[in-house]
């Protein structure tokens, strides 16, 4: 099954997106999410300069062999720009494969392993009243487990922490940490003050909910070891789901000297493009959850050897699903979510009516589960004209200085 024809559409229904649409002979069309937040430009090129001309010819249900055609070929490995590019093309052709056996994708991966998709949002407040109100909000969306991030008194917005608009009055904040703006703009961090707070929060948010509500809480990288751990430790009491991404895991080794400090489970790997990065986190079992996005990993093929491998250290899966994964790539995870064994959880949040025009899906989120549908393939179609509509606009994640305008983490 030749593939005659790939494009690559940038479109931007409330953010940017960018989509690979792979064409074969008998007229099937494929579809693969490349979007990376804030350099969206540069994977569109890297695949309309460099991969769609080398795709012409090829025999679609090659999968495999394309994904080491385009990996080994490339020469230069890894990096967030060309594992973007391959898992655009791995996902759509995953998508020919399952639309020409004439089944869900989660078939073809060896069929469904559990009946939904335990989901969780996004929860947060600049106050515990708002905190309170955007979790019971989420609760009465039918939300089971919800991750909790909360001002830090003293500072502005900070990471996770919405402008203050809500969505259609749900009061649930409105989640788009990317500003169409053409540079990025600053906010200010503090440690010593964040480390304070964050436990006080979560001793409030157990008071008024309860012990069984799962929560879960996002660091986003802003820690040293040391710091992390503490805050694991302070944490315990309340017993968190996870606690993600407590420190840059480029050393990954800097994580045993986390997890010999706290039992608070830890997941880590939005930012990781390949399982080389996890080598160590899994085989010395440092980490609980593997959080990378099939987006930003090279796709469904090495995602499905990552959750394998992850396995035999009973690690279990987090998929990242922010609105930054376009449907598409959603839609590709919650496949893997529903096929896989060592299923964890699954991040979610609804994109925008927009984005859900230009970008018409099959999956559904019912009383807190989601499920990829029935429909062979992935169950997405992108629909060129409403994306022509919405055309790129310059968008950055924020950056983060400490309060002495040194750089950090964001
Ligand atoms: C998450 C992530 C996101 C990232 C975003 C960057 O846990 O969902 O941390 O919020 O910040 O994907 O583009
Ligand atoms: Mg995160």
């Amino acid at each position: 099954m030749r593939i005659v024809n790939a494009e690559v559409v940038v479109t931007s229904p409330g953010r940017n997106f960018v989509t690979l649409e792979i064409t074969t002979e008998d007229g099937l069309r494929g579809y693969g999410d490349g979007t990376l937040n804030g350099r969206e430009l540069a994977v569109a090129s890297y695949l309309t300069d460099h991969v769609v001309p080398l795709l012409i010819g090829r025999d679609a249900h090659r999968i495999e062999d394309t994904w080491q055609y385009l990996h080994r070929g490339a020469y230069w490995r890894r990096g967030p720009v060309t594992m973007a590019a391959v898992a655009a093309v791995d996902v759509a052709l995953w998508d020919i494969k399952a639309q020409a056996a004439g089944m869900p994708l989660y078939q073809l991966l060896g069929g469904a392993s559990r009946t939904g998709i335990r989901a969780y949002g996004h929860a947060s407040g600049r106050d515990l009243p708002e905190l309170f109100d955007s979790i019971r909000a989420h609760l009465d969306e039918g939300y089971k487990s919800i991750r909790v991030q909360s001002a830090v008194p003293g500072l502005g917005t900070i990471y996770g922490i919405g402008a203050g608009s809500t969505i259609g009055g749900t009061g649930r904040y409105d989640y788009e940490p990317a500003r169409r703006h053409p540079v990025p703009s600053e906010e200010v961090w503090d440690t010593r003050a964040y480390l304070r707070h964050l436990p006080t929060v979560f001793e409030a948010v157990r008071n008024e909910f309860g012990p069984d509500l799962p929560l879960l809480h996002d660091v986003h990288h802003r820690l040293t070891p040391i710091q992390a751990a503490r805050l694991g430790k302070s944490l315990e009491p309340y017993d968190l789901f996870w606690m993600e991404d407590c420190t840059p895991a480029e050393n990954q080794e800097s994580l045993r000297l986390v997890r010999h400090h706290t039992t608070t489970p830890l997941a880590i790997g939005e930012v990781f493009n390949s399982v080389v990065d996890y080598q160590i986190l899994i085989r010395e079992q440092l980490i609980d959850y593997v959080r990378s996005a099939v987006t930003h990993t090279g796709g469904i093929t090495p995602m499905r050897k990552l959750f394998d491998y992850a396995a035999l250290y009973q690690v279990k899966s987090g998929i990242h699903g922010p609105t930054d994964i376009s449907p598409v790539g959603m839609a590709a995870g919650l496949h893997l979510d529903l096929a896989i064994h060592n299923f964890g959880i699954q991040e979610f949040m609804p994109h925008t009516e927009d984005t859900y025009r230009v970008f018409q899906h099959d999956y559904t989120f019912t009383d807190g589960y989601l499920h990829p549908g029935e429909t062979p393939g992935l169950g997405v179609r992108l629909d060129r004209e409403a994306a022509a509509a919405f055309p790129y606009e310059p968008a950055y994640l924020p950056v983060n200085r400490l309060r002495d305008g040194t750089m950090h983490d964001w």
